[in-house]
């Protein structure tokens, strides 16, 4: 069985969705989107990002030259030109006049708010960009953000950019040593963070994981930690290193002229798990990057600025809230809410109230939440209103159709389009979506390729599959916010993303074609696991558990699961002298729990197992090479398929007895 039969199973239910959603003619008629973006795009690719390029984002310096491919595959766009992001997502809209209009609608958790203008935003950007810079951030210098959701987030991304400084979001949710590990691998020279966030109910601290990850070895790059005070709870503080946002940024001067960089200079490292247990920082620069980003918020979302509420629901720790958070909407002077906390804190109609009270107009979020909204019960959201509500997304993973239908019906009230947008942390920006008033949506699917972007789905040897195929999602042509490279390993870039079919982009995906040549997503052929939308690689969770001291051995599977999308089950062999534990059935819980709790600790609670299995041995080829389909065939409670290539074959029958008996 090959890697794209192994997902099949998820296209059986797809082939029998054949509902269609056409546009409303009212909607088509004044949506930003024509049809005829396509043509256009088609005739000339690079000339029409140019367009793009041109009409959306505010050069200092024009460029002259489009798309330089001569270095593939490290793409060089709009490469003679200059600029600066922050300036195209602040001060441009207050130069035009725009000031007085509120870029950030803030909600706490506790249901503190805050409203901040263009105007606002513009003061306290440039004052965070002289407080940084009187730091000794330089352009070029990384910074390292760990944050939870606050317009000071937004503010310190923005600040970087500003001077030049690459920054690297860490997620807040990360532990000590993942932030450990991606501030040596950046070489940051300075820590954003804050006390602590709220977090279901409670002040949830970070500022100790930074403490602790500035323990730890290759850190000694960070000169200074910068520290918002959100909960009030009690810091430990370090002399000389450590400074209050608050003494720093208030005290700063409001003028700040903008570092105008390169279109190729770096805009953000942003680190996302790969199929090893290294983390790869993938890298973006500004002219492309934010080209995209503002076209496909523009096109995608219907975006009118004057009059929507935007509402995108990720976290800045992900590429959605880089790209959909802070640069897409802010270069389109968009209005947006921001919100601190969980969806069920103080109780399940959180998201629901704050689409009612800010009139949201466009909404952005996750299938893992839309199943989760969808368990709580219709009536939940039906109990608020929701008419204010016009266009939806869907980004992550695959939405079952299902959850496609109740979110419209729902959460849509029957009348607005949902945009499935596929894209990843690589692609930088949107890639694979309907567009509202001129696609006719599918349930479950991401459908067409947007302007500009050339997509196909292709068997193993590369050749493009006929309608009705399915095999692998490749990207045949590059597009301006492409990732430029893995920070500081070429040849890693080169041979993830570009060996498997030379000269064309391999993003990791199965897919298939319907027959109308629509594209369905099929989720990971490798080892990455999607679980709630976040990418967790199987390896790296399977280190964190050989790292405990009873662990001998540990496999790792992403099993499907309906709520999360995916949920990690690990398979774990004892050592020696701890195997004993395991042997009854409370003492087999024990060790689970134990363990489970381990994860949570080295990686970060998204990564916790859902279930800990002891097995007393695991299913190896004779190359060493674990077969972690034939777990996934257990974990999710399946006959266990074709295990001849097994160097042990009767080892699925010992793992099978074991686990009835050990519970
Ligand atoms: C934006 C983001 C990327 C992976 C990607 C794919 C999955 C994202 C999807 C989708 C089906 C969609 N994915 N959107 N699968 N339909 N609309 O999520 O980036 O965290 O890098 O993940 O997520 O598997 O390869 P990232």
């Amino acid at each position: 069985m090959t890697d794209t039969q192994s997902t099949s199973h998820g296209l059986e239910n797809l082939l029998h969705e054949t509902r269609a959603f056409p546009p409303a003619p009212e909607f088509a008629a004044l949506a930003n989107a024509q049809a005829s973006l396509y043509e256009t795009a088609a005739a000339d690719r690079p000339a029409f990002w140019a367009d793009q390029a041109r009409e959306l984002v505010t050069w200092r310096t024009p460029f002259t030259e489009t798309l330089d491919w001569s270095d593939a595959p490290v793409a060089r766009w709009f490469a003679d030109g200059t600029l600066n992001a922050a300036y195209n997502a602040v001060d441009r809209h207050v130069e035009a006049g725009l000031g007085d209009r509120v870029a950030l609608h803030f909600e706490g958790e506790g249901g503190d708010t805050r409203t901040v203008t263009y105007a606002d935003l513009q003061r306290e950007v440039s004052r965070a960009a002289n407080a940084i810079s009187a730091l000794g951030v330089g352009k070029g210098d990384r910074v390292v953000i760990y944050l939870p959701m606050l317009v000071e987030s937004v503010v310190a991304m923005l600040a970087c950019a500003r001077l030049g400084a690459p920054h690297s979001v860490v997620f807040g949710g990360f532990s000590a040593d993942a932030l450990r590990s991606r501030i040596a691998d950046a070489e940051a020279s300075l820590v954003i963070t804050a006390d602590g966030g709220f977090r279901r109910g409670a002040p949830s601290a970070l500022k100790p994981a930074v403490d602790e990850a500035l323990q730890g070895q290759g850190t000694d790059t960070v000169k200074h930690v910068l520290v918002v005070r959100r909960t009030g709870q009690d810091v430990g503080w370090t002399e000389g290193r450590d400074v209050w946002w608050h003494d720093a940024v208030d005290a700063a001067d409001t003028f700040h002229e903008p570092e105008w960089v390169d279109a190729e200079h770096p805009l953000f490292i942003l680190y996302t798990s790969g199929t090893t247990g290294k983390p790869k920082g993938i890298l973006h620069t500004t002219g492309g990057y934010l080209t995209q980003t503002s076209f496909t918020h523009k096109n995608v979302f219907d975006l009118k600025a004057e009059t929507d509420v935007y509402w995108c629901t990720a976290d800045i720790g992900w590429v959605t809230g880089h790209s959909y958070v802070v640069y897409g909407p802010l270069l389109n002077g968009a209005t947006q809410v921001i919100y601190e906390g969980t969806p069920d804190t103080p109780h399940r109609g959180r998201w629901w109230e704050l689409v009612e009270k800010y009139k949201v107009s466009i909404l952005y979020t996750a299938p893992t939440a839309i199943r989760t909204c969808m368990k709580w019960g219709d009536d939940i959201p039906g109990g608020f209103d929701l008419s204010s509500l016009r266009v939806l997304g869907s980004v992550g993973e695959p939405i079952n159709p299902e959850a496609w239908m109740w979110y419209r019906r729902v959460i849509g009230g029957d009348r607005t389009p949902i945009v499935d947008t596929w894209w990843q942390t690589e692609t930088g920006a949107i890639m694979i979506s309907p567009l509202p008033g001129v696609t006719a949506t599918k349930p479950g699917s991401a459908q067409v390729a947007l302007p500009g972007i050339a997509a196909d789905v292709v068997d193993d040897e590369a050749h493009p599959v006929p309608d009705g195929g399915g095999g692998y999602l490749v990207l045949s042509e590059p597009w301006p916010s492409m990732l430029r490279g893995i920070w500081g390993d070429l040849e890693r870039f080169k041979d993830t993303y570009w060996s498997r079919f030379p000269g064309i982009y391999f993003a990791g995906d199965g897919a298939k074609k319907d027959d109308d040549g629509d594209i369905w997503l099929l989720g990971r052929v490798d080892d990455v696991m999607n679980v709630s939308g976040h990418r967790l690689s199987t390896t790296e969770i399977e280190s964190a558990l050989v790292s405990h001291e009873m662990v001998a051995e540990a496999a790792v599977v992403g099993a499907a699961d309906e709520t999360t999308g995916q949920a990690v089950v690990a398979f774990v062999i004892l050592r020696g002298g701890h195997a004993a534990k395991a042997e009854t059935p409370e003492g087999s819980a024990e060790v689970s729990e134990l363990l489970r709790a381990h994860v949570a600790k080295e990686i970060g609670p998204i990564a916790k197992p859902r279930r800990v299995l002891v097995v007393p041995e695991l299913p190896k080829t004779r190359s060493g090479k674990i077969m972690r389909r034939l777990l996934r065939d257990v974990a999710e409670n399946r006959t266990v398929g074709d295990a001849t290539t097994l160097a042990d074959s009767s080892v699925m029958d010992l793992i099978s007895a074991g686990l009835q008996t050990g519970g």
